[in-house]
């Protein structure tokens, strides 16, 4: 192993690399190259012990069932256990609450300190997570030729299909891309890519903002109400670019994006990210497939969807309905062939840790819990399970987390639902971009899986 390691720091340089090329520095990259020789020597010695074992017998089934819990894809950040949700660096979203910095005294954790945590393992100070919101407020504006762009979309083309095209267009810019076509170096990969990501996820708020101006209040861009703040932190600067200066919404927008930000590496959007990515297609790219998977209602749609299904639910029964109320409706959805959205999860089989931390959130706030959409949420995640369960076919009956997401938003005064899912990919992208940066730290492959053919299946799997 001492000469793997060796072998690995070699590929780990300062800042200027070995042909010349000027990297930006942050504390934050400067963390990350202390990680990267042991995790570098770490893959060499898996591949070399152990390429050969086997991880497992894969069925017919995993392949029919959507690759459903097959083990393919290499992400250390995060990891999905069916029964206890989700954990970052084996760390669960509670104790993430307790270990991370806040952004006061008593305030939510930043979502820049989870970036942090999910691309080093390691817990960073107060102080590198000021200097962090402090590197990415500084990115933060929108390049001319993105403001035009999205001033040119019609306002009726989705929130989500905007945001995906203004971030495949930032691409423009790639440093990655630029530097690849005068032949950079494998080893230094990882260094262009962590520069486009920190430029991307810094101009997210702005691009998401931007997109809500002029979708829902019809303000043009240079009559934005709001200028970003060079101190402020990313949730901070994103909640003041939307106009929404209440300090509870911040608090919440905070809590909001830190426990969206990743979850393992084979869901829809950070997979389709990581797919892409394997191309070597920059962070722009990759980042704006992922969020045209997270778009779709089986994923992230799914907060829009929850909201529109309450509202109409509670236009169509009683004002202060009965459990039998809302087991009716719910019935009547089912028996309409339509999945009753917010509930359910591919790998999760109990409620899903993100919904857990949002009721108790909401819980303690006496204005979310006296608001009459809120009580109805909480009823149905009462009710729900019940008939999902005597239904008989979902895995899992329990609320997932957007199934209380977007009624929060709602309740702060984010009423265009078609929204919610913009707010989902703004925090999304922490995860599968620094998962993106490990894929090029590691080196991996193009990813390509072998598809089968029914006939080839049944060729395979005949007894002789
Ligand atoms: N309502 C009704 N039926 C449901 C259901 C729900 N909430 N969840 C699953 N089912 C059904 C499936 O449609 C499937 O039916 P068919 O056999 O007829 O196809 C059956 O139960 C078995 O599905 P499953 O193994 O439990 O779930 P999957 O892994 O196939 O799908 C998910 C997972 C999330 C797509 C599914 O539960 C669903 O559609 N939920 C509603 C949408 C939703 O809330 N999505 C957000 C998920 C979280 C996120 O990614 O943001």
């Amino acid at each position: 192993m001492p000469g793997l390691v060796a072998a690995a720091f070699s590929l780990v340089r300062p800042c200027l690399s070995a042909h010349g090329r000027r990297y930006s520095s942050s504390a934050l990259k400067t963390a990350l190259q202390t990680v990267i020789p042991e995790k570098r020597a770490l893959l060499q010695q898996v591949k070399f012990e152990r390429a050969n074992a086997s991880l497992g017998d894969d069925k017919v089934a995993n392949l029919l069932g959507g690759m459903r819990g097959l083990q393919s894809i290499l992400w250390e950040g995060s990891v999905l256990d069916p029964n206890n949700g989700i954990r970052f660096h084996g760390t669960s979203i509670r104790q993430c609450l307790k270990l991370l910095p806040t952004a006061s005294p008593g305030g939510q954790i930043l979502p820049e300190a989870m970036f942090w945590f999910l691309l080093t393992g390691k817990v960073p100070t107060a102080e590198q997570t000021r200097q962090l919101s402090a590197d990415l407020a500084l990115q933060a504006d929108l390049p001319d030729y993105v403001t035009r762009l999205l001033d040119s979309l019609p306002r009726s083309l989705h929130p989500m299909t905007q945001l995906a095209i203004a971030v495949a267009a930032l691409n423009h810019d790639s440093k990655f891309s630029r530097l690849y076509a005068t032949g950079m170096p494998k080893s230094e990969y990882w260094e262009s890519t962590f520069d486009d990501v920190i430029t991307l996820i810094a101009k997210l708020p702005a691009l998401a903002a931007k997109i809500y101006h002029n979708i829902y209040n019809y303000a043009t861009s240079d009559s934005l109400p709001h200028v970003i703040d060079r101190s402020a932190d990313w949730a901070l600067n994103y909640a003041n670019l939307l106009g929404m200066h209440n300090a509870n919404f911040v608090d919440f927008l905070r809590l909001y994006c830190s426990i969206h930000a990743d979850h393992e590496g084979g869901n829809v959007s950070a997979h389709a990210t990581h797919l892409v990515g394997s191309a070597l297609s920059d962070s722009f790219l990759s980042y704006s497939a992922g969020l045209q998977g997270l778009a779709g209602p089986l994923h992230g749609l799914a907060a829009q969807e929850v909201l529109r299904f309450v509202l109409q639910m509670q236009k169509s029964i009683p004002q202060h309905p009965s459990n039998d109320d809302i087991a009716a409706y719910l019935w009547a959805t089912l028996n309409s062939g339509r999945v009753i959205p917010g509930y359910g999860h591919a790998v999760l089989r109990r409620p899903d840790p993100r919904f857990e931390v949002l009721m108790e959130y909401a819980l303690a706030k006496p204005d979310i819990f006296g608001d009459d959409l809120f009580q109805l949420v909480l009823q149905i995640s009462h009710v729900a399970p019940e008939v999902l369960i005597s239904h008989g076919k979902t895995a899992n009956p329990y609320p997932n987390v957007d199934s209380l997401s977007g009624v929060l938003l709602y309740h702060f005064g984010i009423r265009e639902t078609s929204y919610y899912t913009v707010v989902f990919g703004v925090a999304r992208s922490m995860g599968p971009l620094a998962q993106l940066i490990w894929d090029r730290v590691l080196g991996l492959p193009i990813e390509r899986p072998k598809s089968l053919s029914l006939q080839k299946i049944i060729e395979l799997t005949s007894i002789n």
